[in-house]
């Protein structure tokens, strides 16, 4: 197997490759193409190690876990693949050797940004967990030409711009055209009978070639290798000018146009659903190659499709690759020549479905009509599975009010998710909260038929990334204080720092630690973007998805408040705060695009009033992004965690932010719940309503106007909303929506969120005392690890043995 052991073999081997791939010296190459090389260098100790897991897999005729989603965020891979296998220091002294400075080659990678927030996020951190864990698996989704946008702040306001990562990125994947599958859309069904057997086959339909793009991704401590496949689309066969002359030329031209459009871009929309056709496609598109591919292998090495859900589990990301249900009993029936029996009952057994939200504007519903012409055999299973389902519940229920909400077709519309309940083994939800949500809620009836399917699994995030990776000066106290690396392998063992937690010296190297990240945030963020933060201030930071429910509003509205307070007492004691946003808006979202630019106005006025100099002071970091996030949450004290209870799946950056010693001030919603569970009351800043009592209240009507009229400051903070800042914009649509609806129940939790923030501020007086809440959120951050949340899927849901 290929090893590198010393810098001198590794300096030799980026020499090699720069050599082979741009036929220069290292004295001509520039950092991208050093970054090639070295991408190169690592690629070749993977595949060895690809090849022999494989082989493993197959000799040992392991069950393997396929996870499917839409999207995999897995921003950059040359530290993390490098750190994975062991040799980040022999790469680094190298590249400095060769006379390098490593860190601008790290920084001249691109991030693989094939994913919008959460979702994606998840999927790559658990994907390194599987692979760690030595748990046969495999990733599926869409070699996006174009990954989420990049975000320019122009004037105050968001322009997107293409995200073109390919050309770089490109360096980690692996091109198999031998591996290519076909996937058709369209055409017309027709039936024959042949020998006894009924045919449906499917004419005229289009073809659209499915080429994998794979990724391979090592694990920690390990030689096994897992794969990433990503699918790009083609076009079977290069245009015909002889079709000319049959009048098909155009037709050509279109189908051609087509296949090419469906791997070009991610869709930008994060938990809210639009119908679009291109998206569909995309989903059948990823869908189909993955199952043809997986089915084929299976009968390839086990001779028969009858066994298939004892050698393979196919988890799925949401309901966005729900297709696979119908894809699979499609391929068992149409392709295998199975019954429609057999059929199912592996189809079944094989598929568990994961929910990441209850947001009835994120769910999908896909028009008849459109699933008709496009997938019109996969449009006949839905319907057959639809009858059979609705029959099932008719005889548990004779309700025609729990037939009609459980249906799967309704309304002219296919409703993704209760396909998926209705069908998978498993379904779980990401958080406590979240689970009892769906059992109790969303999917209460199906739930009460089959009570068992139904599970939770936390979330968690990659420790070795989010922790030990990106915060080095954490990560040696760490080693110092609790056995050395024990904890990247068991992170429960981080509870050890608990003993330290009167340890005045430790608490004190904490502090340190967390001045010396601010302030080379601080280098980082004047460098980029010319804005100078105060590192003696508090670093309070928003950072996610902009969305309403999330409520960076809420942090606004506190932040006005806090500034007229202070234009009214000048001499009032305020210690310094520094409030941070990164945040990407959908680009039809008009709200929260507005919200991005009242954040601006804010940023502006305040920064430009000699009031607030160095005491108070608002910034948004543009393009918020994986490798942005990994500077940002060493450098974070405050992680605002602040959404309308019951409406935050999880949530996955207060896990991280919490893992690098930030205190959370939060709501109970999502897995902030399970973050309270372990820290108590007095670690973190809780606030706001709870979720029963936010259905409670909108159940007796909740009036925020009442709220408006008798509130005084917060009278004042809605008005100068409407006033607006030094830039003249007026916010007076954000009141109104505010005074109208206030949909989130910003104003109920207005008052307690303040206090909240006051609890805050007395708090970091006592810098002792800041620290030692610190270390205490650190020490209880193991069971956050996607490491655990991988265990618990592999126990209790794929039923694979792991490490
Ligand atoms: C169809 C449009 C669309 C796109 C993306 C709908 C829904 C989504 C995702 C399911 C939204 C999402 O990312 N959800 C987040 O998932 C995280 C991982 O479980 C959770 O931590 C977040 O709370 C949840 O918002």
């Amino acid at each position: 197997m290929t090893a590198i052991d010393n810098v001198k073999e590794m300096k030799k081997a980026l020499r090699d490759k720069l050599k082979l791939s741009y036929g220069c010296t290292v004295e001509e190459a520039n950092e991208a193409q050093m970054l090639r090389a070295a991408a190169l260098v690592l690629r070749e100790l993977m595949a060895d190690r690809e090849i022999a897991s494989k082989r493993k897999t197959r000799e040992t005729r392991a069950r393997q876990v396929h996870y499917l989603s839409m999207e995999f965020l897995m921003g950059r891979s040359l530290m993390k693949n490098a750190y994975n296998l062991g040799v980040s220091d022999l790469l680094t002294k190298a590249l400095e050797e060769l006379g390098f400075r490593a860190a601008d080659v790290f920084e001249a990678e691109p991030d693989a940004a094939l994913g919008n927030g959460g979702l994606g996020r998840l999927a790559a951190c658990y994907l390194d967990s599987m692979t760690t864990l030595d748990i046969p698996a495999t990733g599926y989704s869409i070699c996006y030409e174009l990954g989420i946008f990049r975000q320019r702040i122009v004037d105050g306001q968001q322009v997107e711009l293409p995200d073109d990562w390919k050309e770089l990125g490109g360096a980690w994947l692996v091109i198999k055209p031998q591996e290519t599958e076909t996937v058709y859309f369209g055409g017309t069904l027709r039936r024959f009978w042949d020998s006894d057997q009924l045919h449906v086959v499917c004419e005229g339909a289009t073809p659209v070639l499915a080429v994998p793009c794979d990724m391979e991704i090592a694990g920690y401590q390990t030689n096994h290798v897992n794969t990433l496949r990503l699918w790009d689309a083609k076009s079977p066969a290069p245009l015909d000018m002889s079709l000319f002359s049959q009048g098909e030329y155009l037709r050509a031209v279109e189908q051609h146009a087509m296949a090419e459009t469906i791997a070009k871009v991610l869709y930008p929309e994060d938990n809210h659903y639009e119908g679009k056709s291109l998206r569909l496609k995309q989903q059948y598109f990823f869908v189909s190659a993955t199952m043809q591919s997986i089915v084929r292998k299976h009968i390839e090495q086990y001779g028969s499709p009858l066994d298939f859900h004892e050698k393979n589990v196919i988890q799925i990301n949401d309901t966005h690759p729900a297709l696979v249900i119908p894809e699979l009993m499609r391929i068992f029936m149409d392709d295998a020549g199975l019954s429609w029996d057999e059929a199912w009952n592996i189809t079944r057994r094989s598929v568990a479905y994961t929910n990441h939200t209850v947001l009835a504007e994120a769910l999908e519903r896909w028009p008849q009509a459109l699933m008709q012409t496009l997938l019109p055999r996969i449009w006949e299973i839905i319907s057959e599975i639809s009858h059979r389902w609705q029959k099932q519940v008719e005889d548990r229920y004779h309700d025609p009010r729990k037939t009609a909400e459980m249906a799967i077709i309704w309304d002219g519309q296919v409703r993704m998710a209760n396909l998926c309940v209705a069908v998978c083994m498993a379904v779980n939800g990401v958080s406590a909260l979240h689970s009892d949500i769906l059992r109790r809620d969303l999917f209460r009836d199906a739930c009460a038929m089959e009570p068992s399917k139904f599970l939770n699994v936390t979330n968690g995030v990659d420790h070795r990334r989010w922790l030990s990776e990106i915060n080095p000066g954490l990560d040696a106290l760490i080693r110092d204080l609790a056995g050395g690396d024990r904890y990247l392998m068991h992170p429960l063992e981080l509870k050890k720092l608990e003993r330290y937690a009167a340890d005045d010296a430790v608490l004190a190297r904490l502090g340190e630690i967390k001045r010396a990240n601010k302030e080379s945030f601080a280098r980082y963020v004047k460098h980029t973007s010319g804005v100078s933060l105060n590192p003696d201030a508090i670093f309070d930071v928003q950072a996610k998805r902009l969305h309403e429910y999330k409520r960076q509003l809420l942090n606004v509205l506190h932040i006005i408040a806090l500034y007229q307070r202070l234009q009214d007492d000048p001499n009032m004691e305020l210690r310094p705060h520094t409030f941070l946003f990164g945040a990407k808006a959908a680009p039809g979202y008009a709200v929260a695009k507005r919200i991005i630019r009242l954040i601006n106005s804010l940023a502006d006025q305040i920064d430009n009033d000699p009031l607030c100099r160095d005491r108070l002071q608002v910034a948004f970091l543009e393009n918020y992004r994986v490798s942005l996030a990994e500077r940002l949450m060493p450098a974070s004290e405050v992680s605002q965690q602040i959404s309308l209870a019951g409406k935050e799946a999880s949530g996955t950056g207060n896990m991280k932010f919490m893992m690098n010693g930030a205190l959370t001030i939060g709501t109970l919603d999502g897995a902030n719940v399970e973050m309270n569970e372990v820290l108590g009351d007095e670690n973190m800043f809780l606030f706001g309503l709870h979720a029963d009592e936010v259905e409670r209240m909108k159940r007796e009507g909740y009036m925020p106007q009442k709220l408006y009229a008798r509130n005084e400051t917060l009278h004042r903070v809605i008005d100068r909303l409407k006033l607006g800042f030094r830039d003249g914009v007026s916010y007076e649509d954000l009141a109104q929506r505010l005074l109208i609806d206030d949909e989130y129940m910003l104003l109920q939790d207005f008052d307690s969120y303040c206090a909240a923030e006051r609890r805050v501020a007395e708090a970091y007086a006592d810098a002792r005392a800041w620290n030692r809440m610190s270390l205490l959120n650190v020490a209880r951050s193991g069971i956050f690890a996607a490491d655990r949340a991988v265990a618990e899927y592999a126990d209790n849901i794929w039923h694979v043995p792991h490490r």
